[in-house]
């Protein structure tokens, strides 16, 4: 009767799904995030940083997290591509924002556009992560003077949310950031 129990327990949690909208302005290291992704939760050799295409469109990629199958959508940051994000707003269950950490003049776009995206309906009680990216280089902005520039607590005062600096070159802060979101989903 107990691994009856159990079997049932693991197939629902082996079955859990949750869908992840991965978002940012151009060049902020979303599709290099993604790669490592890949290799880091699906078994697979990162492509080199030189062969890494910006993402053009949609490109959807399944990563398992343990128990929890996540479908991630990665939109596209250009200019262009941005009208149609909230074509994929609904049933999302977290938002991952990328921002590049080394780009002071890109912060104030990236906190106009992190405002856009929160104050959609569809997204007004979504939990959001910050990937605070590019912290390997020397001139990277501090964490909290990007949270700052982003105004992180008035935007995202009403859900739960996580800012995290990391670098999608050495990793680091990828799997913290990783899992406080899988925390997050066990919580929902
Ligand atoms: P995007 O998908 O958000 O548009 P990309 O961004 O993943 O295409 O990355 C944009 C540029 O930033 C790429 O450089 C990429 O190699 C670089 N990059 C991404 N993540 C990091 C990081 O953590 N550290 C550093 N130093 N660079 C990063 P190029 O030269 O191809 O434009």
């Amino acid at each position: 009767m107990f691994s009856l129990a159990c079997g049932y327990f693991n197939t629902w949690s082996t079955r859990r799904e949750v869908r992840l909208l991965l978002l940012g302005l151009s060049n902020a290291g979303k599709t290099t995030i993604l790669e490592q992704l890949k290799s880091m939760y699906k078994r697979k050799n990162p492509l080199p940083f030189h062969k890494i295409q910006p993402t053009v469109g949609l490109n959807i990629v399944e990563l398992q997290f343990r128990t929890i199958k996540a479908v991630v959508w990665d939109v596209g940051g250009s200019e262009k591509f941005r009208p149609v994000w909230e074509k994929y707003y609904q049933d999302i269950n977290a938002v991952l924002f990328v921002v590049d950490s080394n780009d002071m003049e890109c912060l104030p776009s990236a906190k106009r556009v992190l405002k856009e995206v929160v104050g959609h309906p569809d997204l007004c009680e979504t939990p959001v992560l910050i990937l605070a990216n590019k912290q390997d280089l020397n001139s990277s902005l501090p964490l909290e003077v990007v949270e700052a520039m982003l105004d992180v607590d008035g935007a995202l005062k009403d859900r739960p949310f996580h800012v995290q600096a990391c670098s999608a070159y050495t990793r680091n802060g990828i799997e913290a950031a990783f899992f406080w979101l899988i925390k997050q989903m066990r919580r929902n």
